[in-house]
């Protein structure tokens, strides 16, 4: 990765935090990805890509750039991608993964803060993240209450715009958000300098379709038993999608599908036959927090399904792709948005109702509910998943845990446990 070095000076990179980033992450992923076995072939893309993470991807973006292009990074996935790439920029989901740059963090924010929160501020005032360095805008939203003050601090060090994601799904709620996307758009054309069309909305609507369908097509594959693969790798796969080019990625997908078809045809599952299945749900896992699905899939169970912003939140519903006009078009981009069953909003019931759904559909044998620590929305609605999960007699286990390996062998003990009650 030396080659790039260069780059990420020019980035204004610290390179010394940087090297450590770097260093951390092969062997965590050999050890969490490369050591599965029967793995698809398909999944080398995926593999390269993890091993360019910081190299071939940010060149794309900096040769975007030199043409004239700009990039936009997001924090959520109510941040309407397709809006950005009908104005020529590319959008890219900042993960906040990883406890790095936590002491600079701390400096600003409060020590007893959700770790993805501390993650992202921690990545921009130690200089490690060359995604955040590319960013020409950054993008908020008043989701909840951390991130929300976050952002204000954050523009102190780059310009951020902070959408106003409402907190329930009334009618006015649908116009606030709306009229959110439609100002979302004129500071995208002036950040950009490139109109928005119909035409190039239509395109950008059919590309971000497309992703969201080979994704879509994978989630569909994972019902099968035997699952014919991981978690860990489909989990990996939805976080890559964040900010992989969304044509090549489309592609790659598609293909790992058309082996994975195959292997059902063969059943041909990468567990044993048997094998619980197991939904997680709760807050978003960005690249690189694999440890709650790898402690799970190598305590006897398989995540067939995700319901998360990393996972069937992100990529459930299409914009309709039939519209004539630039108005109706936005409108069903921003209608497309509201249907994300975030746990800021209240009531959120529709959550609720659709793990009951998930939970047949992907003949899941129990749920496991992963919420950050200090993640109130989801710390609390932990509750009423409960609730709704007892009375359908769903078996279902809350865990609470940051981005240190601390609390590892306690969270292997319990899932442990609750895997094998499963049986
Ligand atoms: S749509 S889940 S991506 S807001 S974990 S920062 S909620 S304290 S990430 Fe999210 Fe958008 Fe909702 Fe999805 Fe706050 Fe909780 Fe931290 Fe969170």
């Amino acid at each position: 990765m030396s080659r790039y070095n260069e780059m990420w000076r020019s980035l204004g990179l610290n390179m010394e935090a940087h090297d450590q980033l770097l260093q951390a992450l092969p062997p965590t992923y050999h050890d969490v990805y490369l050591t599965q076995p029967g793995r698809p072939a398909g999944m080398e893309y995926f593999d390269f890509v993890i091993n360019e993470i910081h190299g071939l991807r940010i060149q794309e973006l900096q040769e975007h750039k030199a043409a004239g292009g700009k990039v936009i990074g997001a924090f959520c996935v109510f941040v309407p991608e397709e809006i950005v790439r009908a104005a020529g920029g590319i959008c890219i989901g900042l993960c906040s993964g990883i406890d790095l740059g936590g002491a600079e963090a701390e400096k600003v924010l409060p020590r007893n803060i959700c770790p993805l929160i501390k993650s992202f501020m921690g990545f921009k005032l130690a200089k490690i993240c060359p995604y955040f360095e590319s960013c020409d805008l950054v993008v908020g939203e008043t989701t909840c209450d951390g991130k929300k003050k976050a952002f204000e601090i954050l523009n102190d060090y780059i310009p951020v715009h902070v959408m106003e994601t409402p907190h329930m799904k009334k009618e006015r709620d649908r116009e606030l958000w709306l009229d959110e996307v439609k100002e979302f758009a004129g500071l995208v054309e002036q950040t950009t300098g490139s109109a928005i069309t119909p035409e190039t909305l239509a395109r950008s609507i059919r590309e971000v379709n497309g992703k969201r369908r080979a994704l879509l097509r994978l989630a569909e594959l994972r019902k099968n038993n035997p699952a014919p693969i991981s978690g860990k790798d489909s989990l990996l796969i939805e976080q890559i999608a964040m900010y992989d080019d969304v044509e090549r990625f489309t592609a790659k997908v598609n293909e790992l599908c058309d082996e994975l078809e195959q292997k059902v045809r063969d059943e041909a599952g990468i567990f044993p036959a048997g094998t619980k299945r197991v939904i997680v749900t709760g807050t978003p896992m960005a690249i690189p927090n694999w440890k709650v699905p790898h402690i799970i899939e190598t305590s006897g169970a398989v995540i067939v399904a995700e319901e998360l912003c990393t996972g069937l939140r992100y990529f459930e519903n299409l914009v309709p792709e039939e519209a004539d006009n630039l108005e109706s078009q936005i409108r069903n981009v921003a209608a497309r948005y509201m249907g994300i069953n975030c746990a800021v909003f209240t009531p959120n019931t529709a959550r609720m109702d659709r793990l009951v759904e998930l939970v047949k559909e992907y003949r899941a044998d129990g749920v496991i509910h992963c919420a950050l620590s200090f993640c109130d929305p989801y710390a609390v609605e932990a509750n009423r998943v409960e609730q709704v999960l007892k009375k359908e007699s769903i078996p279902l286990l809350k865990i609470e845990t940051g981005y240190d390996r601390e609390d590892a062998g306690q969270l292997k003990t319990r899932i442990e446990a609750f895997i094998e009650m499963l049986e």
